[in-house]
């Protein structure tokens, strides 16, 4: 039987989920320690592990993470090195907002039987860069273009496209310590045109951030650089997360 426990979790209706994204490059003694208290208060749900480079082992970063909550550990890999066992689930991206073959199918090719072996819940994610901060990786890394900030229209088709494709839920993405969210026009235009659970990520630095994404209509936001940097504005987040929760 299909394991679907993660992916069932994002799509519980009424709620707002909160993801905590951990870099394994990033992951030290003291950020761990900080970690452990704030996992709670900020209402984080779940934990994506993964990046666009990642250097150190993904494998040692999710015992780490074991070692300090219970929590499911869902694997957001930019490249197939980032595949790791221990994970409970991983987002199987197709990032639809470009167009390298590598990205969309070549990848998924050279990792299928790996993936089937691992056991792993596979969740299928439509990736949609959304541009307008050339200072993030993905874009480099990825060879691809983003959607312009500007353009919803193009957002939502790529977005429909997707769904139609059977993918199970749509990932919009400013990338990692973007200065700016994904804009509220493109969110809340693409979550009144798909009807598969919407992620959006990159840019959230504080509370107030956070409540505009979700206020646009993303069901699960995530957040990395704020954990990394400003732990004390990242525990405010739970406040945020119960507010627009249908039973706190
Ligand atoms: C996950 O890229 C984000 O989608 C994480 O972005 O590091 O800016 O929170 P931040």
């Amino acid at each position: 039987m299909k394991k679907q426990g993660v992916y069932n979790s994002i799509i519980s209706p009424g709620d707002k989920k909160l993801v905590l994204l951990a870099d394994p490059d990033k992951i030290t003694p003291g950020f761990l320690g900080g970690l452990g208290s704030v996992l709670e208060g900020a209402s984080v749900s779940m934990i994506f592990v993964g990046g666009s480079l990642v250097n150190k082992s993904v494998y040692s970063a999710i015992e780490r993470i074991k070692e300090l909550t219970s929590l499911p550990v869902v694997l957001f890999p930019g490249h197939p090195m980032q595949l790791a066992y221990n994970a409970d689930a991983i987002l199987l991206l197709s990032l639809i907002s470009g167009r390298n073959p590598e990205f969309l199918i070549g990848n998924h090719v050279v990792s299928a039987h790996r993936l089937r072996e691992s056991g792993l819940e596979i969740i299928p994610a439509g990736y949609i860069l959304v541009g307008g901060d050339a200072s993030t990786s993905v874009e480099y890394m990825s060879n691809t273009m983003p959607v312009p900030p500007g353009k919803p229209e193009l957002a939502v088709a790529t977005a429909m496209a997707g769904e139609m494709l059977g993918l199970k839920l749509i990932y919009l993405e400013a990338g990692s310590g973007s200065a700016g969210c994904v804009p509220s026009n493109v969110i809340s235009s693409v979550r009144e045109n798909i009807s598969i659970p919407l992620i959006v990520g990159g840019g959230i630095r504080d509370a107030n951030a956070l409540k505009g994404v979700y206020s646009a209509g993303a069901d699960v936001a995530v957040v990395g650089t704020a954990f990394e940097e400003n732990i004390e504005e990242a525990a405010q987040f739970g406040k945020v997360v119960r507010m627009f929760c249908a039973n706190p």
